[in-house]
């Protein structure tokens, strides 16, 4: 059923899908029951001239019927819901083999560092430091587990990828580690899901699930561009030789308004 929601590219989403459905058709049935019975009790007991209404108190079979079945089918829905939740959330349930990876949320953009050649996101005091970053682009090989380190720098954000039915809030001042394994590969969306200022609207990314082949090849190719976003983002002060030549850019704008 793709026509309201994107196909399912990630190891959880079968799984998601299974729970939404089960929850839309239980509350669906219910819906069209109720409202059957309104418009037939509508119909059924409208005004008619010598009826009287009758007086109802109210019933204790009937509150302890509508009572039970609802709670039945929602603690049912919890404990089938239960291990879902926790394979997704609970650190303890995460992949032991995963790929490190850190997501740093701020108004209005997603600030993604991948690990570089030694395969760890250093602390920052590292000397050794071979990370790098991209802004609004998240590349990742497909079939590969991924933890996925969420801070946000200012406010609350909700990082967002509905093909891989994965939502997660960052909290400013919480570390909150999210795992994934995308399934499929091609372009997918990221998005804010929290409303977190003016340009929210604008707070999106793409997801690019690759071949090992081609991330290979996109890893090859990751030398001064992801250098150049890092200062973007002010995740790192522009080095000297970066700082030259804008200060000529802007000499020389200055000459073409004389
Ligand atoms: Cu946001």
């Amino acid at each position: 059923m793709h026509w309201w929601f994107p196909a399912d590219a990630s190891s959880i989403g079968g799984k998601v899908d299974a729970l939404f459905y089960a929850i839309l058709y239980i509350t669906g049935a219910v819906f069209v029951l109720t409202e059957a019975t309104l418009l037939i009790f509508i119909v059924k007991y409208r005004h008619r001239q010598g009826r009287k209404a009758a007086y109802v108190e109210g019933s204790k079979k009937a509150e302890i019927i509508w009572t039970a079945i609802p709670a039945v089918i929602l603690v049912t829905l919890a404990l089938v819901s239960l291990p879902v939740w926790a394979k997704i959330k609970y650190y303890s349930h995460f992949p032991r083999d995963a790929s490190p990876l850190a997501i740093e949320a701020k108004q209005y953009q997603w600030n993604v560092t991948y690990p570089g050649p030694d395969g760890k996101i250093s602390s920052g005091n590292d000397s050794d430091d071979d990370d790098f970053m991209k802004v609004d682009s998240l590349y990742l090989v497909v079939n590969q587990n991924y933890v996925v380190d969420l801070t946000s720098r200012d406010v609350v954000h909700s990082f967002f990828v509905p093909a891989f039915r994965i939502k997660q809030d960052l909290v400013p001042g919480m570390d909150i580690k999210l795992w994934m394994r995308p399934t499929k590969t091609g372009r997918f969306e990221i998005a804010c899901a929290e409303l977190c200022g003016l340009g929210h609207y604008r707070m999106r990314g793409l997801v690019f699930v690759q071949t090992p082949r081609e991330h290979a090849e996109w890893l090859v190719g990751q030398g001064e561009a992801s250098a150049a976003d890092s200062v973007t983002a002010g995740l790192k002060p522009a080095p000297a030789a970066a700082a030259a030549p804008a200060a000529r850019g802007a000499t020389s704008r200055g000459k073409g308004a004389s």
